[in-house]
């Protein structure tokens, strides 16, 4: 090999800064917008959208979290939360009238559930001038969990408890927008409460800012407050 042509061969600054943009072009973090329709078409707000990765890399749990839910006027605030495996939640009655909190694996699981699957919280009533009630919880399993009071039973809501930073619920406008996915193939799932068929997943190509539309068969619920 001639000096010369070793000297040709050498990467040149140029070629270095290339290999590094070319490696954060790899390892740079792609979005997913994901819409969700409901059968009437329009935006469903509340759905829970997982995104599954067909090479999901070197993935890091989402770090737990402190979350809040209330009891307020006799319903639960929020009435749907995506809240990462191992995050406490602090739960609050803020109503003048007894509540439990009963929490069970969503759906069939939690029909067949034994008295101690899941977890029971006793709040007491709220009292002038004193804080309102309220007990912890940490969320062990990921799933989804239902969450009930034995003495309403109108009161309803819902947990997904996340193992993967790629699950995220849609807002007002049926958007949920998922951040730093690996590119390539991926899938879509939901989860719906009170949803009795679950919906196919749909197949996408994540690139650095992708979107897909995903329609389903679940009716939107009944205009809230
Ligand atoms: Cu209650």
């Amino acid at each position: 090999m001639s000096p010369r042509h070793h000297l040709q061969k050498r990467p040149t600054a140029w070629a270095i800064a290339a290999a590094f943009a070319l490696q954060g072009m790899v390892a740079q973090a792609a979005t997913l917008t994901v819409t969700v329709l409901a059968k009437d078409g329009q935006p469903l707000a509340d759905a829970v959208v997982i995104v599954e990765p067909a090479n999901p890399g070197k993935r890091l749990a989402p770090a737990p979290i402190k979350a809040e839910i209330q009891q307020e006027k006799l319903q639960f605030v929020p009435k749907i939360s995506v809240i990462p495996l191992g995050s406490e939640v602090l739960f609050s009655n803020l109503d003048r009238y007894d509540h439990h909190v009963r929490g069970l694996p969503a759906g069939l699981a939690g029909l067949n559930a034994s008295p101690e699957t899941g977890f029971t919280l006793m709040l007491p009533a709220r009292v002038d001038g004193k804080k309102p009630s309220s007990a912890t919880e940490t969320l062990n399993e990921a799933g989804p969990l239902q969450l009930g009071c034995h003495l309403h039973g109108s009161m309803r809501a819902s947990i997904y408890v996340a193992d993967s930073p790629w699950v995220v619920k849609t807002n007002d406008e049926g958007v949920a927008t998922v951040d730093n996915l690996p590119e390539g193939s991926a899938k879509v799932r939901l989860w719906y409460p009170r949803q009795l068929v679950e919906q196919p997943a749909t197949a996408v190509k994540v690139t650095a800012a992708s979107a897909v539309e995903v329609p389903t068969s679940i009716n939107q619920p009944r205009r809230r407050r």
